[in-house]
């Protein structure tokens, strides 16, 4: 075809991580449409074909961290409950050798505008190559980390060492750090993975900490693939009975709230989740712990307690567990760890307070702080995060109906309904977004639900013979009232992070996610469908 010409499609999808493949799955395979995937960088994977910096790895145990269909996992075993990128990436490998994903992707295809045409119900989407694509579904397909957000700090490429943001890190990138002095900017989970992996071989290693994480142990497995042929016997009830809980996980939250139980009992059920590990201490927690403030600090101290004797520096345990909580303790995200902070026991292993003393800007030979030092250094590594959520979503140029920018829109709030459909932007559907249960679902579990749900309706629409369909912006108020009533009964807006959008300067501060629990948004997505798009208008 002429380089001018129009692609048709029934369905682009944008982004090629777990929910854009398993829409191209649902779409392509089972409702036969012409769909395909268009996909910023070259291969498929998302997040962990992006994030493959050092110590990379995900915090949600397998077989739940993967796609329940048994195609899928009848075919693949893990080495490890909580498995690297590399491992992660190898399974995309193998997913795509089952559902032939990768013959349906356009690569290096960076989508920079799309808007929709009421006369002909379709999509016009434009890359920035040039070309031209119409599609009756447009879905948003890009995660929540597709923003990386790096500070204004000045200097940055005239460091002399070796600099990398954890979200860019170059493919195939073998940093040596043995024999160097490193640097991590930031104690999020990036920030922990990547010192745990590189103070245990630098020479000096120092991390550059605001906000201490409040770390759980994640008490890694290696996994035994005999074991686990034999345990595939019992997949499909466990998968199915995992996603009918809270967070998709193998546990829910405890039904009692924190002092119905005397000292002693509490204690234990805290040293339990605590040695059961994973996010078992936030998830599977009393039902109190996110949002009555006594509650949560009494859970806190019990983990402050834990780690500060892990931890042999008086003054090393107070930037990193400190005695007076920096914040509810799951109002931000916990990270698991291994031996985080055993390195910290080391003598050529520091941590620089950037709370007491922010970073002023980066020297050809290290990294500046208020207090007039120069921390010299060789190589930096920076996990100061992403513009999470929505940053990704509002940088691919798209326009109601009205021809008015998503940006624009939002510009001081943000609001959908379901999570899955904006007001004024009919048939696109956004998975795995803001305003839906996220940053508090195992990942797949929530992609596999909204991505049946999104198939559901467009079968639907296909068999009534419905041009479109747009979220009513009554149903989009009552769905942002619910999200933000239900995110301040808990203790989530008494943080600064990337749940709220407050880890951004100038972002609007409001709760990014559905914090109601995966089986009351189920029934929210239902609804709609059973009674007759229900929160939609059709054309
Ligand atoms: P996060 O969790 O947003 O962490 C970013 C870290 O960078 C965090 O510790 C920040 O400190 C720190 N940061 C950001 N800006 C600065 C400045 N200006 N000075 C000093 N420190 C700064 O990102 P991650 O990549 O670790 O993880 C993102 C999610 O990906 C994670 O939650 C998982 O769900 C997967 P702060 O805490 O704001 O004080």
């Amino acid at each position: 075809p002429a380089s001018n010409a129009i692609t048709i499609l029934d369905a682009l999808i944008i982004g090629s991580g777990f929910s854009g493949i398993y829409l191209l799955h649902k779409l392509r395979d089972e409702l036969k449409l012409d769909a395909k995937i268009f996909e910023a960088e070259s291969d498929i994977g998302g997040t962990w074909n992006n994030n493959r910096y050092p110590g990379a790895r995900v915090d949600c145990p397998v077989p739940l961290y993967a796609y329940s269909s048994p195609k899928v996992w009848e075919s693949w075993t893990w080495t490890e409950l909580y498995p690297s990128q590399k491992e992660i990436k190898a399974y995309f490998d193998h997913v795509d050798g089952v559902w032939e994903i990768r013959k349906d992707c356009v690569f290096n295809s960076r989508v920079n505008e799309a808007t929709f045409d009421e006369c002909v119900a379709r999509w016009t989407i434009r890359t920035t190559d040039g070309k031209v694509t119409m599609a009756k579904y447009l879905l948003v397909a890009v995660g929540f980390a597709s923003k990386s957000y790096l500070p204004e700090w000045e200097g940055l490429d005239l460091f002399e060492g070796v600099v990398y943001h954890s979200a860019h890190w170059p493919k195939d990138a073998e940093v040596d750090v043995k024999g160097k002095k490193i640097a991590v900017i930031g104690t999020g989970s990036t920030g922990v993975q990547i010192f745990q992996e590189w103070a245990k071989v630098a020479d000096e290693a120092t991390i550059f900490q605001r906000t201490p994480n409040l770390c759980l142990p994640m008490r890694q497995e290696k996994l035994d693939a005999d074991q686990q042929v034999k345990e595939k016997v019992d997949y499909v009830d466990y998968l199915a009975q995992c996603a009918t809980t809270f967070a998709g996980l193998e546990y829910q939250v405890t039904p009692t709230n924190t002092f119905d139980a005397g000292e002693e009992e509490r204690e234990a059920f805290w040293e339990s989740l605590y040695q059961s590990g994973g996010f078992r201490f936030w998830q599977n927690n009393y039902q109190d712990f996110i949002s009555n403030l006594e509650a949560n600090q009494a859970a806190y101290s019990f983990w402050a307690r834990k780690t500060r004797a892990r931890i042999q520096d008086p003054k090393k345990q107070d930037l990193l567990a400190p005695l007076v909580p920096p914040h509810p303790f799951g109002a931000k995200r916990p990270s698991l760890e291994q031996d985080f902070y055993e390195q910290f026991n080391k003598p050529n292993v520091h941590i620089v307070d950037t709370e007491s003393n922010p970073i002023v800007d980066v020297t050809p030979t290290g990294i500046a702080t208020t207090d007039g030092k120069v921390h010299e250094v060789d190589i930096i590594a920076v996990a100061t995060g992403f513009d999470a959520v929505t940053g990704g979503l509002l940088s691919l140029g798209l326009k109601d109906v009205n021809g008015v920018g998503l940006d624009e829109r939002w510009k001081d709030g943000m609001s959908t309904y379901l999570g899955m459909a904006v007001s004024g932007f009919p048939n696109m559907f956004l998975p795995y977004s803001l305003q839906a249960p996220t940053a508090f679902a195992n990942g797949p579990t929530l992609i596999e639900l909204q991505g049946d749900w999104i198939a559901s309706i467009i079968t639907k629409m296909e068999k009534e013979n419905i041009r479109s369909v747009t979220a009513t912006p009554d149903a989009a108020s009552a769905w942002n009232n619910e999200v933000n009533t239900i995110a301040n009964m808990t203790l989530l807006p008494l943080a600064k992070s990337w749940y709220m959008g407050s880890n951004i300067p100038g972002k609007p501060v409001q709760s990014l996610n559905y914090v109601g629990g995966l089986p009351t948004y189920r029934e929210r997505c239902a609804k709609a469908l059973d009674e007759d798009f229900f929160g939609f208008a059709k054309a």
